[in-house]
């Protein structure tokens, strides 16, 4: 075709008949504007604008923009001036942008000089049509990471990906698209990193130097802007919080809702609900919530109940809430049509629901039925759908919500058409935010309602999604390379902003074997979320399921949870307060060690500051890890492991692979029922011998209203200061009072610490077996312990 087009090259480009792409061309003129510069090209208007010296967002469209939208960036506008302009460049005082004037170009820089990324020198940003495409230079040596919720290694290198927010039942482990959408990656090489996020709703397209040539890699949308925030941060976490800066971070989770999660699709009446929560008491096998699928409603209408098989559900919710559970229910975006039911009477009447171009609401089938879907990109919609949980729900004492089928999915995977009507666009660019702006919705409304901390769970994401939602990744399978794959979806969408996250534990489309299931529900402790969840018509999955000496085990991995819930209440004030996710895939700490990208350890992850766990199937019974640089310590056992090396650990079933830091702090409590008792008062403060000091922030407010967002709470940095065999806390901060009266302090891995000095008044540390413990009164004053 080429070489005839050649030939006959004249006439192909006299009669227009073959249309080219159209390049962005020249700059004609560069204008200065708020927060940067304006440059009018050949064939287009770019802008760029900075939100600090590291954050800079590139805008380019065929001709000047009017509006300008983001349903994941709240604040658009640029606040201050960062760019500053020389004859060929922009500068802030981190990066350096050179611009090529003809064509436009773009290469980033750090302050030394280095190039981070830069557009492709001979494809840069592009039209075809309205298909719009940047195509980026590629190191010769570069990774990728993050991209959201999708399947696959953990390095993007050599991938392409769709965004196409999908019900995606029993998916493989290298599907794609599934259920979320999140277009923001990290890239790595050299010595450098950035990070991109194209903030375009559409069904974007990635190709991470898949099918393209060695030197370049797209990203590119059917329609809408070429519209990318550049990250030049010179960490991997600092590119995280300048990106969680732009969409926003996850406010502080209910506490109840970080403890065990037992869900059922379905526990098929009320009688069932509470003999399961009863056994679970029973057993003593801590948890704090149960679930309500689908069957809990009438004919499966939102904002119904069944009160044949649920009589009296306020009854119910007091009997479990007595029992120190925490009801959650299921929520499905489709309202039944059916003239005489309210959701539906209203959303007619007020005109909620998303429609045809004719202006008929679009019809689709979903569990009730034949059903409209409403316009969630709406304001009003919204505050609509929010008020209704009032009667059917938080009325009732509901606190938790579970978002689904918000892809928006259709039974038999019917496609919604891409021409159905949204307040803000076809469903063409509506689709992969139905399911945040679902969530949206929920949360907003349930705040209100409640007057303090919903919990909020969806299926469906788009970025900016941890501002309202925990993510769970959907219908998974039972199978080894599911529980891995798992694990990589949670570290990705960490990295990709949104730290409350996980999977059904163990796996949702069928029957998991015994080993596999305790496997999954041990490496469920280091999941942010903890839930367990299967579908109707599989075996029973409750924790005592699988046999009595198993039940046994599974009460001391339940039990570790909540022991480990100070740690990782901490580490969720990190991500509110910086964007640090809870589970960090190793790139995350150790960016530039080439091992942490290969396939073989990239399902390893650090939970929190000092936890380093690598899932291991469960037929695996010596598994080969990559212990980064540092030391480690197995969690079991306390052996001390030298790291930068792979080390060949035993992993039989009961004893997942986990390993502390070297000079690590992890806050711990006593063993609690459920997150709603007291324990025994006294916080567990565990140090790991290491060479480097350490120091760790612990957290601490009351679990369930926004008062910490008005500084009520309780915070202390804790210090580790091995050259002067001392344990520091500094005073604490916050006028919240915390519920630990007591410490005890356990000392891991060391010697000679007979003799210890509590603020200089000798104290006693007890040694037991391999620890040393010293215990002390609680005070909000500096605490200094030394040896
Ligand atoms: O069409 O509500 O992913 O967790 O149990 C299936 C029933 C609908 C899909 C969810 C799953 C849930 C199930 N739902």
């Amino acid at each position: 075709m080429k070489r005839v087009c050649l030939l006959l090259a004249g006439a192909c480009f006299g009669a227009g008949v073959h249309a080219q792409s159209v390049q962005a061309g020249k700059v004609q003129k560069i204008d200065s504007i708020e927060g940067g510069y304006a440059f009018h090209l050949e064939n287009g208007y770019a802008t760029i604008t900075a939100y600090s010296p590291t954050i800079v967002r590139i805008r380019i469209t065929r001709s000047r923009p009017e509006a300008d939208f983001s349903y994941a960036v709240d604040d658009l506008t640029p606040h201050g001036h960062y760019l500053k302009k020389t004859e060929d460049a922009l500068y802030t005082d981190s990066i350096r942008i050179a611009i090529g004037k003809s064509p436009f170009r773009l290469t980033f820089l750090n302050a030394q000089g280095d190039t981070l990324n830069s557009d492709d020198p001979d494809l840069g940003v592009s039209w075809e049509g309205d298909q719009v495409t940047s195509y980026r230079h590629m190191a010769m040596d570069e990774h990728f990471i993050g991209w959201g919720e999708k399947t696959g290694p953990l390095d993007r290198r050599g991938q392409s990906f769709v965004n196409w927010n999908t019900d995606a039942f029993g998916y493989g482990v290298n599907q794609d698209p599934i259920y979320g959408s999140i277009p923001f990656f990290i890239g790595v090489h050299g010595s450098v990193s950035y990070g991109i996020f194209f903030d375009n709703t559409r069904k974007v397209l990635a190709n991470f130097g898949g099918g393209v040539d060695d030197d370049k890699y797209y990203f590119g949308a059917p329609a809408g802007e070429m519209n990318y925030y550049f990250f030049g941060a010179s960490t991997v976490p600092g590119i995280i919080e300048d990106y969680t800066k732009m969409t926003g971070r996850a406010p502080m989770p209910p506490l109840w809702s970080l403890g065990y999660q037992q869900c059922r699709w379905g526990y098929m009446s009320r009688y069932e609900l509470l003999q399961v929560a009863e056994i679970f008491r029973q057993k003593k096998i801590p948890a704090d919530v149960i679930y309500c699928d689908i069957q809990y409603m009438d004919h499966y209408k939102v904002f119904t109940w069944d009160l044949q098989k649920f009589p009296d559900p306020k009854g119910m919710i007091d009997s479990l809430r007595g029992m120190g559970f925490d009801l959650v229910t299921i929520i499905d975006p489709g309202v039944k049509i059916e003239p005489g039911y309210k959701a539906y009477d209203e959303g007619t009447a007020k005109g909620y629901f998303a429609r045809y171009p004719g202006g008929k609401p679009y019809v689709g089938s979903v569990w009730p039925g034949r059903c409209n879907f409403p316009d969630f990109t709406r304001p009003d919609v919204r505050a609509w759908w929010g008020n209704n949980f009032k009667e059917s729900h938080t009325d009732m004492g509901i606190r938790g919500f579970w978002n689904d089928m918000n892809e928006p999915a259709i039974l038999g995977g019917k496609e919604v058409p891409t021409l159905v009507e949204f307040n803000t666009g076809t469903l063409a660019s509506v689709k992969n935010v139905f399911g945040l702006e679902m969530a949206r919705a929920t949360f907003e409304g349930t705040k209100k309602l409640l007057n303090q901390r919903p919990f909020n769970l969806t299926r469906a994401s788009y970025a900016g999604v941890q501002k309202y939602s925990a993510v769970w990744t959907g219908d998974n399978n039972p199978q080894d390379e599911h529980m891995l794959l798992g694990y990589r979806l949670l570290n990705s969408l960490g990295l990709s902003g949104v730290p409350f996250v996980g999977m059904d534990i163990a796996g949702f489309s069928g029957d998991a074997s015994p080993d596999l299931f305790l496997r999954w529900m041990s490496l469920g402790v280091y999941a942010p979320l903890y839930r367990n969840h299967t579908a109707i018509n599989n075996r029973y999955h409750e924790p005592w399921q699988y046999g009595e000496t198993n039940t046994d085990y599974m009460r001391q991995v339940i039990d570790w949870r909540y022991q480990l819930l100070p740690y990782i209440y901490s580490s969720f004030y990190q991500a509110h307060t910086s964007g640090m996710p809870i589970n960090r895939m190793l790139p995350i700490e150790y960016t530039h060690d080439t091992s942490v990208y290969k396939d073989a350890y990239g399902t390893e992850f650090e939970f929190g500051d000092n936890l380093l766990v690598c899932p291991v199937d469960s037929k695996t019974l010596v598994a080969a890890v990559y212990l980064p640089q540092g030391a480690w310590y197995r969690l079991s056992s306390d052996q001390r492991y030298e790291g930068g090396a792979v080390a060949y650990v035993p992993s039989p079933i009961k004893d997942l692979p986990v390993f502390v830091r070297a000079g690590g702090i992890i806050p711990e409590q006593s063993i609690i029922q459920n997150t709603k008792e007291a324990g025994d008062g006294t916080l567990y403060l565990h140090v790991w011998k290491g060479d480097r000091g350490s120091s760790y922030t612990y957290y601490e407010d009351d679990g369930q209203t926004y008062s910490y967002e008005q500084g009520n709470y309780y915070k202390r940095n804790i210090r580790y200061e091995p050259r002067d065999s001392r344990i520091v806390l500094d005073k604490a901060e916050g006028p919240y009072q915390t519920r630990f009266k007591r410490i005890r302090l356990v000392l891991h891995g060391a010697d000679g610490w007979d003799k210890v000095t509590i603020n200089g008044i000798a104290g006693q540390a007890t040694k037991d077996q391999k620890v040393y413990f010293v215990e002390l009164n609680n005070s909000n004053d500096p605490i200094t312990i030394q040896w």
